[in-house]
């Protein structure tokens, strides 16, 4: 007997029990218990039916995704799938947690399903760049009809068990506390009252009603719209139409074709990838899992605007009390105001409900007094970028929070230990990074001082689980991890428009390869007023910042798409970037005047240079410490500027290119366009020169 898959008879059931901690993984001595003990329940003369439950906090969730990429061990999962449906006597599956996956493959190969009503089912594969590939895509169409199986297939979501007893997926949902004691008395219904094998392979009714639907093709369409650039959600389209053309042993034949060329792609690689980074990043090297954290029931914020505010729904989302300080009344009601719509446009769209508006609103207390921080845990400060405000406010935060109150500034560039050095505990100071929109973005970049305590670290980064966000834990340097690479990207970008690209061409070549935005798209969204103002305050500083033509847009008053116009122009009440011959004439008179020569530039050379440019200076991050991993890097870059997931992060994408071909392409931009950005970081060459890739830090 496998210590993983166990058989007990109780009664007249044979019950079948997984225990494979943590989400009873489809693991290859998962698949192999099953086969047993379905054998032991076949020859139990005594057990009349079979029931299939697991142990800990969920019905299987799934083939084991550690073993993607390795030689398949038998049994496959549809050949055990296979034999739970051939069964001779009837077996149910009963189903908690979240059912996901090849879970959901498994039960679907059972005659019935009970679920727990808090449980949930989905089919996720083509979130990892895969498709359902046992027998998912044949056997959900002819439960849920086709368009539920195609929404649920080419989008990943769960659906709740009331939903899945709406759709056929399930035949039961029952309240109650343990799904075993559910799970056993409808297998002692199902003796009682002879239930049939039924099995899901010969239920054909809803695929008739679909013939001529003409589904898939629409379908196509609306992918074309919202997955242009991914390869898995087509061919889980032509997997589920292929339960309409082809028998079902074709169809189950069809569909493994599909899945092993999903399998084989490399945005599976890059989505499986950022699947364990993402799990990855809140174990941080060096800091121990047992670093106790310190209770965070009130927050304070400083600063209500866009970012304060945004901070400040975060935590009221999450039900924990906020004390909001301005430094005016009418600032504050603004603030406020602005929160208020934010949820009330929330509500519109149905996804929280007025009262929860309200309840929301409530839990945020405005303030112009910091004597009212007495009593919080944790205090955000998001007010300007500007050193010397930061540090008065921290100076203040030290004299009026309690001992313990860990003290946090939302700053993107500036040093945490200079903001540390205003207060007595730079123990208890830490960077917590927000991304605008805050309370849409997931990133949180938590950066840590020189003395930052490990607690502090260990509680920030728990905080951000707690606020769904996906902390990183980072180095103090300016920009941290992600901004550090975005002004190097930003840099190249502009040098690449003096050259001779135009914005739009270098914006196309980024969305081409699955941003959402370019970066000059983003330039107008965040204000090219803010990189002025950047380049004037270091050019007052002594730095010897060469003349931008994005200086002459902002000196027009051009500062993006909060004045309409910008880098690109936007209709009224549009936020549609639309490319304005004057910023190319513009543009065209400052090279005259700069005496820069433009020439034609490949779109493989601004991918390049945009591209490269991050990558190198990645591997610096990571040379300085300043990054522990490079999957901290890939999560910064998915999770805050939306490098495509599909590509496993600017680190893993870099691997996929190859190494040896980046570096020689960095050393190529370093002959030709010179600039310390260009020169080649001593780990990337050290990594060429061994043979080694990022993975294999
Ligand atoms: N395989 C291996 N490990 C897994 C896993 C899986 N399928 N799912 C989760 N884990 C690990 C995870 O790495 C973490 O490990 C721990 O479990 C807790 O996860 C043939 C081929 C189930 C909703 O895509 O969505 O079936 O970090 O932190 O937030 O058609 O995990 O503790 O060491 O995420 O409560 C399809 C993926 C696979 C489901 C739980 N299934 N998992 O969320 O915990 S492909 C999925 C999830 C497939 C078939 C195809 C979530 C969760 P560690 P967690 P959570």
């Amino acid at each position: 007997m496998s210590e993983v898959v166990s058989y007990a008879r109780e009664g007249q059931v044979g019950v079948i029990t997984v225990n494979y901690p943590p989400v009873n993984a489809l693991s290859h001595a998962v698949r192999s218990g099953l086969l047993d003990a379905l054998r032991q329940g076949q020859t139990d003369d005594e057990a009349k039916a079979l029931l299939l439950v697991c142990k800990g906090r969920t019905f299987v969730a799934g083939a084991d995704i550690r073993e993607f990429g390795k030689p398949m061990q038998e049994p496959g999962l549809p050949s055990v799938i296979d034999a739970f449906e051939n069964s001779q006597k009837p077996v149910i599956a009963a189903l908690h947690g979240t059912a996901l996956g090849g879970g959901l493959e498994l039960a679907l190969g059972c005659h019935y399903r009970v679920a727990l009503s808090t449980a949930q089912v989905g089919l996720p594969e083509v979130k990892l760049g895969l498709l359902p590939g046992a027998g998912g895509t044949q056997r959900l169409p002819r439960l849920s009809g086709t368009q539920k199986a195609l929404e649920m297939i080419t989008t990943g979501n769960f659906v709740s068990a009331d939903e899945a007893r709406e759709y056929g997926i399930v035949d039961a949902t029952e309240e109650g506390s343990s799904i075993a004691t559910i799970g056993r008395a409808y297998a002692e219904k199902a003796i009682n009252e002879s239930w049939p094998t039924r099995r899901v392979r010969d239920l054909t009714d809803k695929l008739e009603a679909d013939k001529n639907s003409g589904v898939f093709d629409e379908f196509r369409a609306n992918l074309q719209k919202r997955a242009r650039n991914l390869f898995s959600p087509f061919k889980c389209v032509d997997a589920v139409e292929a339960a309409f053309k082809l028998s079902f042993e074709d169809g189950l034949q069809r569909e493994r074709e599909l899945f092993m060329e999903c399998m084989e792609s490399p945005q599976r690689a890059g989505l499986v990838h950022a699947f364990f980074a993402e799990r990855g990043v809140s174990k941080v090297p060096g800091l121990s899992p047992d670093t106790p954290i310190r209770d965070i029931n009130r927050v304070g914020i400083i600063g209500a605007g866009t970012m304060g505010g945004g901070i400040a729904m975060n935590f009221a989302n999450v039900g924990i009390p906020v004390r909001l300080l301005e430094a005016k009344q009418d600032a504050l009601d603004r603030g406020l105001a602005v929160i208020r719509r934010n949820y009330e446009n929330t509500a519109k769209k149905g996804r929280i409900t007025t009262a929860q508006v309200e309840e929301r609103m409530a839990l945020i207390e405005p303030t112009l007094n910091y004597s009212d921080l007495g009593d919080v845990d944790l205090v955000i400060e998001a007010v300007f970028e500007d050193m010397g405000i930061k540090k008065q406010i921290f100076g203040q935060l030290d004299k009026v929070c309690k001992p313990g109150a860990i003290l946090a500034s939302n700053t993107s560039t500036l040093d945490i230990d200079e903001i540390a050095s205003a207060t007595q505990r730079p123990q208890d100071v830490v960077g917590m990074h927000f991304f605008s929109p805050a309370n849409v973005m997931k990133l949180l970049e938590n950066v840590r001082g020189e003395k930052t305590a490990d607690d502090v670290k260990a509680t920030v980064m728990a905080l951000a689980k707690r606020i769904k966000k996906v902390g990183v834990l980072v180095g103090n340097c300016y920009g941290f991890v992600g901004n550090r690479m975005l002004h190097r990207r930003g840099a190249e970008a502009m040098e690449l428009v003096n050259d001779g690209a135009t914005p739009q061409q270098v914006d196309k070549v980024l969305t081409d390869f699955g941003f959402p935005m370019g970066q000059f798209a983003m330039s107008d969204l965040a204000g090219i007023d803010v990189g002025y103002r950047i380049r004037q305050e270091r050019r007052k500083a002594g730095e010897d910042i060469p003349p931008s033509w994005a200086d002459k847009l902002a000196e027009q008053g051009r500062l993006g798409q909060k004045t309409q116009a910008g880098i690109y122009r936007y209709e009224e009440g549009s936020r549609k970037p639309i490319p304005d011959p004057e910023v190319d004439a513009l543009i065209n008179a400052f090279r005259q005047e700069q005496g820069i020569a433009s020439r034609e530039i490949s779109d493989q050379e601004i991918l390049e240079r945009c591209l490269y440019v991050m990558i190198n200076e990645g591997a610096k991050i990571l040379e300085g410490g300043v990054a522990a991993r490079p999957l901290d890097i890939d999560i910064t870059w998915i999770y805050g500027y939306g490098f495509p997931a599909y590509r496993g992060g600017p680190m893993f994408w870099a691997d996929q290119e190859g190494l040896d071909k980046v570096l020689a392409g960095i050393r190529q931009f370093h002959e030709r366009l010179g600039g310390e950005q260009w020169q080649p970081a001593a780990l990337l060459e050290r990594l060429v020169k061994e043979g080694k890739r990022f993975g294999d830090l």
